[in-house]
């Protein structure tokens, strides 16, 4: 009997492969999207300022998140700015220091990137499910603009500066405790902040940024989890040492704890790049055929994304042609399921031939905080 349930299940998996096209299909009348039987919390009070517009999987039909269904996050205020008074300031070491108004900023040659932007808490927390969202960013060129503020010798770091600024505290509640104006900023080696893919983004799906995410003007860093597109962009900054606010050096810092040499080492380090990954979106009903719909991204192209069923073997699903460097890619397997209760698991493989990690190997077992969750993601299904 299980036998014969793998071979039909290697079958539809061989038909599958062989569909060209779109994996991720737009809305159709007659199809029927079947909620996932694990829903994920809702976000606890004191965070429904910080984490908003959580767009469940099950609700994206597209390749692109539409800017009314893509989620936001603010760990200060939610800044509302004007932008005829809104100035971006090039300081620090360069010789050309500039002081630019939006207008200045729209005269720049116009440049586009399609990528995907996953917070890095994205699967470490309940509530944090589907904190990721792909959109088409219009821009001015980071390189460009560097170039010509002309950055001075021995200058190491490019400090983006938001708007944003709450109260922080260091040493709370004991005899050293200070208090201070603290800014959301991120900083980058000026090697990565040069990488012609980054834009200083005005434009998000063709309107203008919504004041959600970042209006008038934010970082945009293919590649990076979000917390390096920093948003309500204010001053761009140059200097000679590193940076380490506190969304650099306290806070987004993934801690594991690793033996080297036989002997237990802490690592701490800052959230950087996008790592591989991939997440079972949604399972879909047409015309009596099932199917698991998906999505894989990463910091190289996907090269193949498997798919686990229960307790069965790992098998390939259909993967959409990878339509931008920087960008997520649709995945899908047809199933032809027995009613009860399922479970749904997928993993994403680079062209090195790496493997998204399974929660219990060392990366993701190691890890002692909820950053950079790229761990194998498993849902669960009830069929009729
Ligand atoms: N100025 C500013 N930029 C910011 C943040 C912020 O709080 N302030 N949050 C960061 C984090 S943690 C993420 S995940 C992304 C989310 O981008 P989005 O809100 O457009 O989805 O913005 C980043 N940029
Ligand atoms: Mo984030």
């Amino acid at each position: 009997m299980e036998l014969q349930r793998r071979m039909v299940l290697s079958g539809a998996v061989a038909a599958g492969a062989l569909l060209q096209g779109r994996a991720y299909a737009q809305s159709a009348p007659n199809r029927k999207v079947i909620p996932w039987a694990d829903q994920p919390a809702s976000v606890p009070p004191p965070l429904a300022n910080v984490v908003k517009g959580i767009t469940p999987w099950e609700s994206l039909d597209s390749w692109i998140t539409p800017n009314d269904q893509f989620f936001s996050i603010a760990h200060y205020d939610r800044p509302m700015i004007d932008e005829k008074a809104w100035r971006l300031d090039v300081a620090g070491m360069v010789t050309k220091p500039m002081t630019l108004t939006l207008a200045n900023l729209k005269a720049l040659p116009r440049q586009e990137v399609t990528s995907t932007l996953e917070c890095s808490g994205n699967n470490g927390l309940p509530f944090a499910v589907s904190t990721i969202g792909n959109a088409r960013w219009a821009g001015a060129s980071l390189a460009n603009l560097l170039h010509t503020a002309q950055v001075k010798t021995g200058a190491i770091e490019v400090v983006f500066y938001g708007t944003d600024q709450g109260e922080e505290v260091v040493h709370k509640d004991t005899p050293m405790e200070v208090k201070f104006n603290g800014t959301f900023a991120r900083s980058m080696s000026i090697e990565d902040a040069m990488n012609p893919a980054n834009l200083l983004c005005y434009e998000m799906n063709g309107a203008p940024l919504p004041a959600a995410n970042g209006f008038p003007v934010r970082l945009i860093a293919p590649g990076w989890y979000g917390v390096c597109n920093v948003k309500w962009l204010r001053r761009i900054e140059l200097r000679d040492s590193r940076y380490l606010g506190r969304f650099m050096g306290r806070d987004y810092v993934t801690v594991r704890e690793v033996q080297r040499d036989g002997k237990t080492t802490v690592t701490e380090t800052s959230v950087g790049r996008m790592l591989l990954k991939s997440a079972p979106a949604r399972v879909t009903l047409q015309d009596g055929r099932y199917r698991i719909e998906g999505m894989a991204w990463g910091p190289a192209p996907v090269a193949a994304v498997e798919v686990k069923i229960d307790d069965g073997p790992w098998t390939k699903a259909a993967l959409d042609a990878n339509k931008s460097e920087h960008a997520w890619q649709a995945w899908h397997l047809d199933w032809s399921p027995t009613p009860g209760e399922h479970t749904i698991s997928s993993r994403a493989i680079d062209r090195s031939g790496a493997v998204q990690p399974a929660t219990d190997d060392p990366p993701i077992a190691s890890k002692k905080t909820y950053w950079e969750s790229n761990g194998q993601i498993t849902r669960h299904v009830r069929i009729a």
